[in-house]
């Protein structure tokens, strides 16, 4: 069984994000978005919401499962068998902070292996940051995050 995890932040989950989940789940028989626990980076959302957002929007692929997970990858990935970390390139910008993330963790396993997917071309310009920067003006990210996402961030700004 071919087991491949999709670690990432998730601050929050965006169609970017989904895109990737989707066209990697059809690679993997069980893929394991991963969402870091991180104290130090001060998130908008806590892990729970972002786990219960992920959950939420991926409904529809019976082959994935969202967990939390805090120390390194390479443990988590080992702990759940594990042998892939599927990760998203946007643009050249991304090709050196994750080739770097890529060549840690082989160092650290050298059973862990990166896979990287291509960003579609209609979401290369979304990322959490921007979407939770225009959602703090009310601006409108319908075309970047799912419908449910969205509310949580109205409430998010409202409170
Ligand atoms: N289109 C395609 N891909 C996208 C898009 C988009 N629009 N937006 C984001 N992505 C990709 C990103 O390029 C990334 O590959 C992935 O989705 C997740 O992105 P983020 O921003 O949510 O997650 P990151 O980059 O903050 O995740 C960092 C990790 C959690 C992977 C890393 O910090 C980690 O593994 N930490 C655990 C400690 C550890 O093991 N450290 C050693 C290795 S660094």
């Amino acid at each position: 069984m071919s087991i491949a995890v999709y670690p990432g932040s998730f601050d929050p989950v965006t169609y970017g994000h989904i895109d990737i989940i989707e066209r990697s789940a059809k690679v993997f028989d069980k893929l394991i978005i991963a969402v870091l626990v991180n104290s130090a980076k001060k998130p908008m959302f806590t892990t729970q919401e972002k786990v219960d957002m992920i959950r939420k929007v991926t409904s529809h692929l019976d082959n994935v499962e969202v967990m939390s997970f805090s120390g390194l990858l390479v443990d988590f990935a080992k702990q759940q068998g594990a042998s892939v970390s599927v990760r998203g390139l946007r643009a050249v910008t991304d090709f050196e902070y994750e080739i770097q993330i890529a060549q840690t963790n082989a160092r650290l396993d050298k059973d862990l292996d990166t896979m990287f997917f291509t960003t579609s071309i209609e979401y290369s310009y979304v990322s959490s940051t921007i979407v939770k920067e225009i959602a703090s003006y009310h601006g409108d990210v319908s075309e970047m995050v799912p419908p449910y996402v969205q509310e949580c961030l109205e409430k998010k700004f409202k409170s």
